[in-house]
């Protein structure tokens, strides 16, 4: 694994650093749009004073804080993968080139030493996952990994309900960003509930330094809806999710491909619009993963022990 220059830099003077998924990129938007965004993220994090670290895997080489060359590398390789943390060795081992998944990055992050972590929704519990037991690897991950991860949510194309579930049985906090409103990714309201709610950077800052302090050993996820007036208009929302799930039933479509494919297929049926929401849906993460990043170099933890 290496760590991008600035990355490096920044840990080692304690300066606050973000890392960032790259499955948005390589599998999320088409291109050129995934290059513009990524680089865009990229400026915003750095105007909020956080040094951004996009992971990736490049020929082989795992980069925690790709550089503006190799995330257009990354962007527009062919045959671009997607890793969750069970694909690095092998991606390693034959010198594939890929995005990471929530699974992926945020293991990565944590072994950098990199404490929060953006996204655009995470992944969970497959719909018809009774029978096909398609559950997403972030779920584990997120169990046994130290993390803050900002993410909207639950993509919607999921089984809400059940991951949340999953999520509770896995021992994963979670906490809603100002709302009890568990976002669905692309609306800001899945039409679940949330527990636990935070009002700050400072709190969740809080919430973390706690969970380290009483040793607790997994993820605190928090739940950042889009803001409502950037949300795919819910109805709009329902109307390509329906559409999606039985082109995938129709496709015969499982595995890895199945949420590409969904988002895909929403984005079809919204003209682009729900690729402009996602776009929103990670500005906003990122906006507010850079001031919890902030907060906790302020005042930094040392692991008890
Ligand atoms: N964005 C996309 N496609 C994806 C993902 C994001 O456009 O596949 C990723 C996220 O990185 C998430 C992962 O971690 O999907 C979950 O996929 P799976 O259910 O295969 O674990
Ligand atoms: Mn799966």
């Amino acid at each position: 694994m290496r760590l991008g220059a600035g990355v490096a830099a920044a840990l080692a003077a304690g300066h606050p650093v973000l890392a960032c998924e790259s499955t948005i990129l390589t599998h999320g938007l088409p291109a050129p749009r995934n290059l513009a965004v990524a680089a865009e993220a990229e400026d915003l994090v750095r105007s909020l004073g956080v040094v951004p670290a996009t992971v990736g895997v490049l020929d082989g080489e795992v980069v925690v804080g790709l550089s503006g060359p190799e995330l257009e590398r990354l962007a527009g390789a062919p045959g671009r993968v997607k890793l969750s943390a069970r694909d690095l060795p092998v991606a390693v081992a034959t010198g594939a080139t890929g995005g990471t998944t929530v699974a992926a990055t945020a293991h990565l992050a944590h072994r950098a030493g990199i404490a929060v972590f953006a996204t655009g929704g995470l992944g969970g519990v497959h719909r018809g996952a009774a029978t096909t037991f398609d559950e997403s690897a972030d779920l584990p991950a997120l169990a046994s990994l130290p993390v803050v991860v900002v993410s909207a949510g639950v993509k919607s194309v999921l089984d809400v309900a059940a991951t949340l579930e999953r999520l509770e049985t896995l021992g994963v906090s979670v906490a809603g960003y100002r709302t009890h409103a568990f976002p669905g990714f692309y609306v800001a309201d899945s039409g679940h509930r949330v527990g636990q709610r935070v009002e700050s950077p400072q709190q969740v800052a809080a919430a973390w330094r706690a969970a380290r302090a009483l040793g607790l050993p997994g993820a605190l996820v928090v739940a950042n809806p889009v803001p409502r007036d950037e949300q795919l208009p819910p109805a709009e929302h329902d109307a390509a999710l329906a559409d999606a799930l039985a082109a995938l039933d129709a496709a015969g479509i499982g595995g890895q491909d199945a949420t590409p494919f969904l988002l895909q297929r929403v984005r079809d049926a919204t003209g682009d619009r729900s690729l402009e929401v996602n776009v929103a849906v990670y500005r906003n993460n990122l906006t507010l993963g850079a001031r919890i990043a902030a907060e906790l170099a302020a005042d930094p933890v040392t692991p008890p022990g």
